[in-house]
């Protein structure tokens, strides 16, 4: 059989990106027959897709690449503290070629359902271009960020000029110089857009819902002296990301805030807002997270940052959050975006006051007046979490609908197993460790613990994996749980499931999308279910099957 009429494998993994690619890395090198299928024309998820101006980690670079590998730690130079977009698809295409892992990926390949047959204990998946395909397990490492959405204004067919939401970037160079832009959405994404474009552009109009609290990035090179320096810690770098709640290197400082005096506090801000990364952030005080007070004390200090950078003290106002506290949100870090408002060509619009009526075929209307613009950057976000889920037509046993029992919100076993939907397995699902941690370290743990569960069936020739009811509800309730002392609960944001653009999504209710216990608690509650022999997991293989020990091994 060729490779192009293939049609079942063991193992078939949806999405070549970050976790995509470390999946099947784990696959190949244990044997397995396993192929990844992407609807890109290419690999790198995220870095395939987000190519806008500005695109780049938050991550320290050097803790964002893979760890697996002492070989490829040695070989890779990260150029740049917090790596550009360019960088990172380079990096990743890199992986790829050095372990020989493109073979085992098919591109254009857009899985459209996906059915779960009891009598083989086998997935059953359709494609796009009619293909059918089946396979033992199915792994998602489709991405907690990658079904993007635009907003519902009326006349965006209309515009005559070019318009786009970041995600789907055009590939070739934008020529955006002297040209009129406008940014709508104030998102990690567009303040990242508009730092990037605005001494580049002729106007910049930025439309701005709601604002959001950031703090500087602090980029800079790295030199191959300071990479040789990074190359000799990598194992204690790893070391504390695997010991810290976000799987960073910025440790919370565990001095209380109420027990240190002010001018203590003070120091310790000063300090982290002029270091690199998420330090303002995850090596704060643990109070900020889950205390009104320490929230809004810290939300202020920021506040008058805001204010000391923003020559128009109307403009800077503008900028400063009142619906929300600093870090309840995914903190945007960023860079001269404060800046970009002190220039002439910069102007910022609060739709709140003034809300878009209709985008036109020259460019948009609110209520206050029409705009022209050659250009419309959408910067709206995405169907978080889940969104990639609800995409494919998924039926588990008795025919029931994944996107039917997530309506309300997702209940999973661990973030990585769904009842009801056996051998479906989600290294980085929704209520899994790796939402609320520096990705690529979750999903690491991730796939080790789902390859590690797909190795013990295998060995005993198991043919299900499914987590029972209880065993969900308990997780499930755990991590509902966990929000009830955490300020975030209250944001609107894409860690609790809103997005004004989806319908369901626009109010109110809270879907419980992260684990807030961190990554050191996840990790061993995760182990503790493996070393027990998969509690919670009910295991069996069907007589029918085919399946044999080991035969999953090629
Ligand atoms: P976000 O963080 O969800 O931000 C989306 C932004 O777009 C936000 O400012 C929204 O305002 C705004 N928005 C969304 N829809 C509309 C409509 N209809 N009208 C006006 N403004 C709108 O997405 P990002 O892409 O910036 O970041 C996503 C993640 O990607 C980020 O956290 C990183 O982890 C990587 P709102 O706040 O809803 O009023």
């Amino acid at each position: 059989m060729t490779e192009g009429t293939k049609s079942h494998y063991e193992v078939i993994v949806i999405g070549a990106g970050v976790a995509g690619i470390y999946q099947i890395k784990r696959l190949v090198d244990l044997g397995v027959d396993a192929v990844v299928l992407d609807a890109a024309a290419d690999l790198g998820g995220t870095w395939y897709w987000n190519r806008y101006p500005g695109a780049r980690f938050d991550s320290e670079s050097y803790t964002y690449g893979y760890s697996f590998s002492k070989e490829l730690l040695d070989e890779w130079h990260w150029k740049e503290k917090f790596s550009g977009q360019p960088e990172n698809l380079r990096y990743l295409n890199y992986v790829a070629e050095k372990f020989d892992l493109r073979r085992h990926m098919r591109f254009n390949c857009k899985v459209e359902a996906a059915r779960f047959d009891e009598a083989q204990d086998l997935w059953r998946l359709k494609l796009d271009d009619g293909r059918d395909l089946s396979c033992r397990f199915v792994i998602m490492a489709v991405g907690l960020l990658s079904t993007p959405t635009l907003p519902r204004f009326s006349g965006m067919d209309s515009f005559k000029g070019r318009s786009f939401h970041t995600y789907y970037w055009p590939h070739e160079p934008v020529d955006m110089v002297g040209k009129k832009v406008a940014v709508i959405g104030t998102g990690a994404t567009g303040i990242q857009v508009i730092g990037e474009i605005a001494d580049k552009v002729g106007e910049l109009t930025v439309f701005q819902r709601r604002p959001n609290w950031s703090a500087p990035l602090n980029n800079s090179p790295i030199s191959e002296k300071q990479m040789a320096e990074i190359r000799s810690r990598y194992d204690e770098i790893f070391a504390t990301c695997a010991r810290t709640p976000g799987g960073f290197e910025h440790e919370p400082d565990r001095r209380g805030f109420h027990e240190v005096t002010r001018q203590e506090r003070l120091a310790l801000w000063d300090r982290l807002y002029d270091e690199p990364g998420f330090g303002i952030w995850l090596g704060n005080f643990r109070e900020i997270f889950m205390d009104e007070a320490a929230n809004a004390e810290f939300s202020a200090y920021i506040a008058d940052r805001i204010r000391r950078r923003v020559k128009n003290p109307a403009v800077a106002e503008k900028l400063i959050p009142r619906d929300h506290g600093f870090g309840v949100q995914r903190v945007p870090l960023e860079t001269d975006y404060f800046e970009a408002y002190n220039r002439d060509n910069v102007h910022l619009v609060d739709i709140s006051a003034t809300p878009i009526e209709r985008i036109t075929e020259t460019g948009l209307r609110t209520t206050a007046r029409d705009y022209d613009f050659d250009i419309i950057v959408y910067a709206t976000g995405f169907d978080a979490i889940t969104g990639a889920f609800d995409q494919i037509d998924i039926s588990g046993l008795g025919g029931e609908k994944l996107f039917e029992k997530w309506k309300d919100g997702p209940s999973t076993l661990l973030g990585m197993l769904v009842h009801g939907f056996p051998n479906l397995l989600m290294p980085t699902g929704p209520q899994s460790g790796s939402a609320s941690t520096n990705f690529p370290r979750g999903i690491e743990t991730g796939v080790n613990w789902c390859t590690a569960l797909m190795e013990h069936m295998w060995d005993r020739g198991y043919t299900r994996a499914d987590a029972t009811r209880a065993a969900e509800a308990r997780w499930t309730a755990h991590v509902t749980k966990m929000y009830e002392i955490m300020l975030l609960r209250k944001a609107k944001s894409w860690f609790t499931g809103y997005n004004s653009n989806v319908a369901g999504h626009e109010e109110g209710k809270v879907r419980y999308f992260v684990y807030n216990g961190g990554a050191p608690k996840y990790v061993t509650t995760i182990n503790e279910v493996a070393a027990t022999g998969y509690e919670g997991i009910v295991l069996s293989s069907t007589e029918r099957s085919s399946a044999r020990p080991l035969a999953a091994r090629v």
